[in-house]
């Protein structure tokens, strides 16, 4: 029986510091999303995106930061998005579906986890140059999509921030794919966390095939299911110039691609894929919608797309 693939749009950019992102559902549908997921074998349903008041009509300093040292710019924006977000997704998986969330930025993270862990355990797989794990304590830029992970796993600081917290989700079953941009408190939490971090290092030394076969045991052992977050920054800017916050010396064309598509094997033997995420596309950034095309053409080998 074919699979529901439910697609949702989270048109954010309160999370990020360049104003574009917000348009990366658009591009991404533009760029054949439908007809990527139904070539691959899914039933494709897609409802539309969440209303996002547009940024300018909001003040990212209301109420922040909330105490002295704490720095989250429109956090209760981000609150909102994910609030609502997390019912969608969850709604998706009760009624037998994958939930495909475009984004935005990376602060839709946060609704998902917390959609797809309400009433089950779970692991994350987190395809990212970055690490996601800054606290409002801890963070540079006040930006929320630098946050996501630690506020999922109630990190720190973040541990009244219940909204944003999700239960479901299992520190030891948390694994980052392609990190090579850490700021000095998130190098901190990492090391000290029970989740696993492959960098690029890792991934030049052991190849793709040998990390992401690690990568899905450790996200998967004990759990209910996994969400797959791709951060398009994950690649090397040679394949996707269009995000916010590049980094050299990412993963290539068919590195992303592989581990996609070994997710896709791994999930047809064992039925772990509860939900998933691409995130960061900025079509303003990006060119002739490479970036947009590319989260497509991922998302597609992570649900099924076969070259044979
Ligand atoms: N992303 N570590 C930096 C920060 O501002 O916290 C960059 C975060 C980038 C986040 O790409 O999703
Ligand atoms: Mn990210
Ligand atoms: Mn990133
Ligand atoms: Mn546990």
């Amino acid at each position: 029986m074919e699979r529901e693939v439910r697609i949702i749009g989270a048109p954010t950019d309160y999370g990020a510091n360049r104003r574009g992102v917000d348009m990366g559902p658009s591009a991404i549908r533009y760029a054949g999303l439908a007809d990527e997921l139904r070539a691959a074998g899914a039933d494709v349903t897609d409802t539309g995106d969440l209303l996002v008041p547009t940024a300018e009509t909001r003040d990212p300093s209301v109420d922040e930061p909330k105490e002295e040292g704490r720095n989250a710019k429109f956090v209760r924006e981000v609150e909102d998005v994910s609030l609502r977000l997390a019912d969608q997704v969850a709604e998706a998986i009760d009624d037998g579906g994958v939930p495909l969330v475009l984004g935005g930025d990376h602060s839709i993270a946060i609704g998902c986890l917390s959609g797809s862990g309400r009433d089950a355990d779970i692991g994350a797989i987190w395809f990212d140059a970055h690490g996601d794990y800054n606290t409002p304590e801890t963070s540079p830029s006040g930006n929320i999509h630098g946050m996501p992970l630690a506020a999922a796993l109630a990190h720190r600081d973040l541990a009244d921030v219940e909204w944003a917290n999700a239960p479901g989700l299992q520190e030891e079953n948390v694994v980052w794919v392609g990190l090579r941009s850490l700021d000095e408190a998130e190098r901190k939490g990492i090391r000290e966390s029970e989740a696993t971090a492959f960098t690029m290092s890792d991934i030049d030394e052991h190849g793709m095939s040998e990390i992401i076969d690690q990568a899905l045991e450790i996200a998967t052992d004990g759990v209910d299911g996994i969400h797959v977050s791709l951060d398009l920054d994950w690649l090397d800017p040679n394949e996707a110039p269009g995000v916010g916050t590049p980094v050299h010396g990412g993963a290539t064309y068919r590195e992303a691609h592989y581990a996609l598509e070994r997710v896709a094997e791994y999930d047809e033997e064992h039925d772990v894929l509860r939900s998933m995420d691409a995130v960061e596309v900025n079509p303003v950034l990006d060119e002739h919608n490479q970036t947009a095309k590319l989260a497509t053409e991922l998302a597609a080998s992570a649900l099924g797309k076969r070259i044979l």
